[in-house]
């Protein structure tokens, strides 16, 4: 009998393939003193007085709970886990005022969620654009079953960054001004390998490592090779794609790559591990950037580091070229294809933002998935989610769509909660918007088994196709990872299957998610003004500052203000001090004012304001519904 027993128990746990741990971290966010790049020190957010703060790791099928206290003495703060799906956890993704309300400082907020999926993610905070301050790190998921697994000996974990010798609340209020027309980001400082320079990674000969690729930057993409080496490409994203051979890789801002690097069977040189930051993102390079750092793989403690050499042209490796190791088939034809002009210009503060078809986000006043948890059946429509969420309400189970047409000069990372997503094309620079022609005539076809990642770059001018299933019911953002662009409002909300999302979740969000709420009489129940009775009723919601009356072009602004600083124009500063006051974001209304001002001065050119703009449903204008196949 007994002997049985045990031979059950002996049989089960054989067949029982993983014993999921919950892996429970204690973290106190505070500030603490670092000098990363050896040129400047200044106050990071660290957690448990660490910084570089910890990697997470979890097997998958583990649960993580995350213990947060917030000890950043002045501001609040969040942690989103990059790249988890958080399937039926939505409300653990971490985004204030989408998913949850802002963690207020001396306050205490549990994350807890279960990792359904292996590979190689990072957290950090999403709020207040903060993250580049420091609060961000890799979250490894280990998998028992990597189908690499025999292919390798090692893993290391290598992240990239570039790094900002001020601090975000500062820099931001720079970028986002009045005096910064053309929306020029700040440059960073230096870059980061680890988050330190010429970092020795000592190697055994004749192996094979495992290395994962995490860029945790605020806005710099960076080239990645290795010298003298080259290595095969197993995982994007935490996805995992046939093995490709490559020399060197682009990762942008948010994106991971897990790379096998076999290391030579005998040698004694060591090789230096370059990353050099994409200086094309940056509208003016600063005399004296360094936008290279550099690592070393040491075969021999006593031979010589060895200088960069320096490399005339970036070839880097072209992820669209990749093909995912569980051969997902191309989704079927999408129910619903949304395409997404984007681009950036002024409104009528004089500050430069980013729009998706014409709407710059706005933060809510009431989270999103608060507001699809207390609108009932009017949870479908866009409407209480306020026009400047830029809703995109998804029925369950659908093919999702979404063509992206960049009618900017710059590169853009494009991220997705909540899922990754198959790349069916994305183009050149230069190339224009996309053409659903070029498929009908046969001159594009998509690919069978397409890439999939959950951050994507655009090119200048170009444009790219993805597609993901709704399987997720959820708030979902989907953005530029350039914290610059979140800050300038390149983001839009996806509120997926908001009624199965009402059911799963019913009861399910702990009461700790509220208190941040009341600690900072932040309302949490209605439609996003905080309207509990009229759902529809969207009057006081957060909206952006008014259009600029129309010919206002940032060459325009830049015009005016040496304009006033010459004193030539009298009548041009009133214009402009009438501009500047309108600076908050509670309501515009202002416009008609602008524009009668801007007419009577005779300074500014009107050719026609585009009313179509602030509409609540300017979003859908460009939804193309679609038969469903
Ligand atoms: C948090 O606590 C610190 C130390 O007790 C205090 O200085 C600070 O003002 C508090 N912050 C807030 C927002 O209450
Ligand atoms: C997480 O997994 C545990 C079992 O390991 C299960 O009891 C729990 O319901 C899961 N939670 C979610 C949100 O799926
Ligand atoms: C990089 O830093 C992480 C911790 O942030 C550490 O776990 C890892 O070992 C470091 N990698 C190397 C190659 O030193
Ligand atoms: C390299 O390692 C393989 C096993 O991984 C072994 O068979 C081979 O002999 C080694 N070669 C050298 C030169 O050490
Ligand atoms: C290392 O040795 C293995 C077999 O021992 C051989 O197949 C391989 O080509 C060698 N690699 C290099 C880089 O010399
Ligand atoms: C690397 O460059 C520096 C300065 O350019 C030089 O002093 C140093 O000797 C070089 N090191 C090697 C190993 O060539
Ligand atoms: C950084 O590296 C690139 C590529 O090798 C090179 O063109 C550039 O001159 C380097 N810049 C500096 C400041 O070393
Ligand atoms: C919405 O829900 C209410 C009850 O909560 C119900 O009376 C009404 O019929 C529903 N409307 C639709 C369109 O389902
Ligand atoms: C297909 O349409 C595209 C876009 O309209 C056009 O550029 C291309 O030349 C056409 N190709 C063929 C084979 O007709
Ligand atoms: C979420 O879980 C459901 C099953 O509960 C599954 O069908 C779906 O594919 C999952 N979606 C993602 C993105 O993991
Ligand atoms: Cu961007």
């Amino acid at each position: 009998m007994a002997l049985t027993h045990l031979l059950l128990l002996a049989l089960a746990s054989l067949t029982t393939p993983v014993i999921a741990d919950v892996r429970e971290y204690d973290f106190t966010v505070g500030w603490v003193n670092r000098n990363p790049d050896g040129q400047h020190e200044r106050r990071v957010m660290g957690i448990n007085g660490q910084w570089p703060i910890p990697t997470i790791h979890a097997t998958v099928g583990d649960q993580v709970v995350v213990n947060l206290k917030n000890e950043l003495g002045d501001r609040p703060c969040s942690l989103h886990f990059h790249g988890l799906y958080q399937n039926g956890t939505t409300h653990m993704d971490g985004v204030a005022q989408s998913t949850q309300c802002p963690i207020p400082a001396n306050s205490s907020f549990t994350y807890s969620f279960n990792v359904t999926q292996p590979g190689t993610y990072w957290y950090h905070s999403h709020v207040d654009g903060q993250y580049p301050d420091g609060l961000r790190g890799p979250l490894i998921v280990h998998d028992p079953e990597n189908p690499y697994a025999d292919q390798f000996d090692e893993e290391l974990v290598l992240t990239l960054s570039d790094w900002y010798h001020d601090e975000m609340p500062g820099l931001i209020s720079s970028f986002l001004s009045v005096t910064n027309p053309t929306g020029a980001e700040p440059v960073p400082n230096s870059a980061l390998m680890n988050d330190t320079q010429n970092l020795q990674i000592s190697v055994e000969p004749n192996k094979t490592y495992f290395i994962r690729i995490v860029n945790m930057a605020a806005f710099a993409a960076q080239y990645f090779w290795i010298e003298g080496h080259s290595f095969r490409i197993i995982e994007v994203d935490g996805v995992y794609h046939k093995p490709q051979e490559a020399d060197m890789i682009y990762a942008t801002a948010a994106q991971r790559y897990g790379i096998l690097l076999t290391t030579k069977n005998y040698t004694n040189e060591n090789f230096a591990i370059v990353g050099s930051m994409d200086q094309d993102l940056f509208d003016a390079v600063p005399e004296g950037l360094n936008p290279n750092v550099t690592s070393y793989l040491v075969y021999d403690n006593a031979a010589a580091l060895p200088n960069a050499t320096l490399v005339d042209e970036f070839k880097p490796f072209d992820d669209v070229l990749l093909e995912p190791t569980d051969e997902l088939a191309l989704f079927e034809e999408p129910t619903l294809s949304y395409t997404i002009d984007m681009k950036m210009d002024n409104l009528a503060d004089g500050v430069n933002y980013a729009f998706f078809n014409d709407i710059t986000f706005v933060r809510p006043k009431v989270p999103t998935l608060y507001t699809v948890m207390t609108s009932g059946n009017l949870s479908t429509d866009p409407t209480v989610y306020g026009v400047n969420t830029h809703p995109l309400v998804l029925e369950h189970n659908q093919v999702i769509e979404l063509v992206l047409n960049n009618h900017d000069p710059g590169k853009h990372p494009f991220h997705l909660h909540g899922h990754d997503f198959q790349v069916l094309a994305r183009s050149d620079d230069d190339s224009g918007d996309w053409d659903p022609e070029a498929l009908r005539n046969g001159s594009v076809t998509f690919p069978s088994t397409p890439m999939r990642r959950d951050t994507v770059l655009v090119r200048p001018n170009g444009h790219f196709v993805i597609r993901f299933r709704s399987d997720n019911p959820g708030v979902w953002l989907f953005h530029c990872h350039i914290e610059w662009h979140v800050d300038s409002g390149l983001i839009l909300t996806f509120v997926e299957a908001p009624l199965q999302l009402q059911q799963k979740l019913a009861g399910k969000i702990p009461d700790d998610h509220y208190d941040a709420c009341r600690a900072q009489g932040m309302p949490y129940k209605g439609n996003a003004a905080g309207n509990t009775v009229e759902l529809l009723d969207t009057k006081g919601m957060n909206v952006s500052p008014g259009l600029l009356p129309g010919g206002f072009t940032p060459r325009g602004i830049v015009a005016l203000t040496f304009s006033i600083v010459a004193g030539l124009l009298g009548i041009a500063v009133i214009v402009w001090y009438g501009l500047g006051e309108i600076s908050s974001t509670e309501q515009k209304g202002e416009e008609s004012k602008i524009n009668a001002l801007a007419k009577s001065s005779g300074v500014v050119e009107i050719s026609g304001v585009n009313a179509a703009e602030v509409s609540p449903n300017a979003g859908h204008g460009h939804m193309r519904p679609m038969q469903t196949a």
